[in-house]
């Protein structure tokens, strides 16, 4: 079994967005993340993209982040407009066939108070966040797709770091639709042991970004791509693994034919 490969669409080059996918199909990419930004109250642009991709052979792996707001926002606006944007986004993420709809629950330092000793903040972070996300799951489910927990290193969110921590957060929700991923940049800086954490945590994990440990593209560090390739294909992981990431070079096109060239043979 091949691992499916899959590419920021603003990482293509051109001036279009069928110009940067027909670019990336060319060069053997099977999918596209889109930004949630570019989909969100834009139905033309759904629509359209939707053909783009259709005509050219190629799908939607994820919808990234794009709604407004924080699932973990102090005031109670902010997290509604953050749960109806998240709700609008998941029903696109279905109309475009996508994995799901890649969500941070919250960017940067926690803006809910420390209730030590009754509770102290990730543990009622955990129980807000859990209230979303059983009322998120259906809304996922009814149209086909999944909520993607993405966990960040600790230089972007003080929450939620770790795969471990998404997944006891998708067993407290107890509902379908709720899934997580691995980013191979973050999870460089907060897993102790990659592979592991990919294995223990496969049955809930849908998507895979690809940088390598400076964040640059794969190959061009240290992270060793296979080692957690090894792991998906043993495992029958079935969906993306796509690139997130900067690049080394400035001629865009050399650096992903370079990339894909690495990938490649270890997919
Ligand atoms: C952010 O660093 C990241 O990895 C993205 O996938 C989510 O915005
Ligand atoms: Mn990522």
């Amino acid at each position: 079994m091949t691992l499916k490969l899959s590419c920021q669409e603003n990482l293509g080059v051109g001036q279009t967005f069928e110009a940067r996918c027909k670019m990336l199909a060319d060069l053997g990419f099977e999918a596209v993340e889109i930004w949630g930004r570019d989909l969100i109250g834009k139905p033309d642009n759904v629509d359209n993209f939707k053909k783009t991709l259709d005509k050219l052979g190629m799908k939607t792996s994820v919808i990234l982040v794009g709604y407004r707001g924080s699932l973990l926002a102090f005031d109670r606006q902010t997290r509604d407009t953050a749960f109806e944007d998240i709700k609008e986004l998941l029903r696109i993420a279905g109309k475009l066939q996508a994995v799901g709809l890649i969500v941070v629950p919250i960017f940067g330092q926690p803006e809910l108070p420390d209730l030590s000793p009754l509770m102290n903040v990730i543990e009622l972070q955990d129980r807000l966040l859990v209230e979303y996300l059983k009322a998120l799951g259906p809304v996922a489910k009814e149209n086909n797709t999944n909520l993607i927990l993405e966990p960040l290193n600790r230089g972007e969110t003080y929450y939620l770091n770790t795969i471990d921590h998404a997944v006891r957060l998708i067993q407290a929700a107890n509902v379908e639709g709720i899934v997580t991923m691995g980013d191979l940049f973050h999870t460089n800086i907060e897993e102790r042991n990659i592979p592991r954490a990919l294995k223990d945590n496969h049955q809930h994990i849908v998507h895979i970004h690809l940088a390598d440990n400076t964040r640059l593209e794969p190959g061009t560090g240290m992270t060793n791509f296979q080692a957690a390739f090894d792991v998906l294909k043993d495992v029958n992981y079935s969906n993306y693994v796509s690139l997130e990431c900067g690049f080394s070079i400035p001629d865009r096109k050399q650096a992903l034919e370079k990339t894909v060239k690495f990938l490649k043979p270890m997919l």
